[in-house]
């Protein structure tokens, strides 16, 4: 397999890089705004475009540059978990869920569109994760099907769904920490994690590899939702581009509120060390993933 991946430069131009890269083929892949019928297009694109990080395609892409894959045979991964994000959003957004008006800097897909067209634009962009996931080449050790399982099983009921159901049920409660992390564990970090398996599937790493994956994004992925928590409590909605100060306002159960902001900052720190320590087995092509992990830890929006 030929690695297509340039040499290391600094982190800000590859994050640049490979926003452009994900959100040229989201732009090919997404059906256009002529394409009848035109509302629904309108409104999927509303919420991709509007700005996010696109954090999860490029941990998919670095995850398949660490088992020495290519972004071409990635793209289509990335583009899928991108897919299934957005759609957990405008779906997390609706009133009868979190009731937000205001995402990725821009009003969230129910206030432009309605109730009615933002719940079938996160159905179509779940469905449209699916489409894109089978665009990946073969390799020798993964079906198609194995990459639909990866990225059905994070979506359903034991995970992304699931941790929204806990979520939901734990509202107006406070939380014991263990039910707490299983809400973070299944909302954000199953999602992360599946981000880097299907990068590590799309270039045929090993199982070895895979189970490293795994740890590093659940251990990742807890720190980036912890970071999310405190981030809730210390930023403008500006500087988010979504409403802050929502968890205090609700009294929800969150680790600032559980374990005060300097033991999280300890417990996001102390993962991400041990985010490090899984990536031994990729050796210097595990850099990229080296250098993220800390920006998750970092990021102050
Ligand atoms: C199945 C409806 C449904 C929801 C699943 C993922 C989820 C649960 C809800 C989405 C809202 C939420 C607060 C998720 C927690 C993970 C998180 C912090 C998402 C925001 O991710 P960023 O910061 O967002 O990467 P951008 O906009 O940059 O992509």
């Amino acid at each position: 397999m030929t690695a297509a991946f340039p040499p290391m430069s600094d982190l800000k131009s590859y994050l640049t890089e490979r926003c452009a890269y994900t959100d040229s083929l989201l732009d090919q892949w997404i059906p256009s705004v002529e394409t009848a019928p035109a509302t629904i297009h309108k409104a999927m694109r509303h919420s991709v475009f509007a700005g996010g990080k696109r954090l999860r395609p490029i941990l998919c892409l670095a995850a398949a540059e660490a088992c020495g894959g290519s972004k071409e045979a990635a793209g289509p991964a990335a583009c899928a978990v991108e897919c299934l994000h957005t759609y957990s959003l405008i779906h997390d957004d609706l009133p009868s869920m979190d009731n937000d008006d205001f995402r990725r800097g821009v009003p969230t897909c129910h206030k432009v569109y309605g109730d009615g067209i933002a719940v079938l634009a996160g159905d179509a962009l779940q469905a449209l994760a699916f489409e894109l996931v089978v665009k990946a080449p073969a390799v020798s050790r993964y079906t198609a099907g194995d990459l639909v399982r990866e990225l059905a099983v994070t979506a359903g009921s034991l995970h992304l769904v699931g941790g929204q159901v806990a979520d939901l049920e734990g509202e107006g409660r406070k939380l014991p920490l263990e039910a707490l992390r299983f809400i973070h564990e299944n909302k954000t970090a199953a999602l992360l994690t599946t981000s880097l398996r299907l990068g590590g599937m799309s270039a045929d790493a090993t199982a070895e590899q895979l189970q490293a994956l795994r740890e590093f994004g659940m251990a990742t992925g807890l720190a980036f939702q912890i970071i999310d928590d405190i981030l809730d409590v210390t930023q403008t909605s500006e500087k988010l581009g979504k409403s802050a100060g929502k968890d205090l306002a609700s009294e929800k159960s969150t680790y600032p509120a559980l374990i005060g902001l300097d033991a999280s900052r300890a417990e996001a720190q102390r993962l991400t060390q041990h985010a490090h320590d899984v990536l031994s087995l990729f050796g210097s092509a595990g850099g990229r993933l080296h250098e993220l992990a800390d920006y998750l830890l970092a990021r102050d929006y």
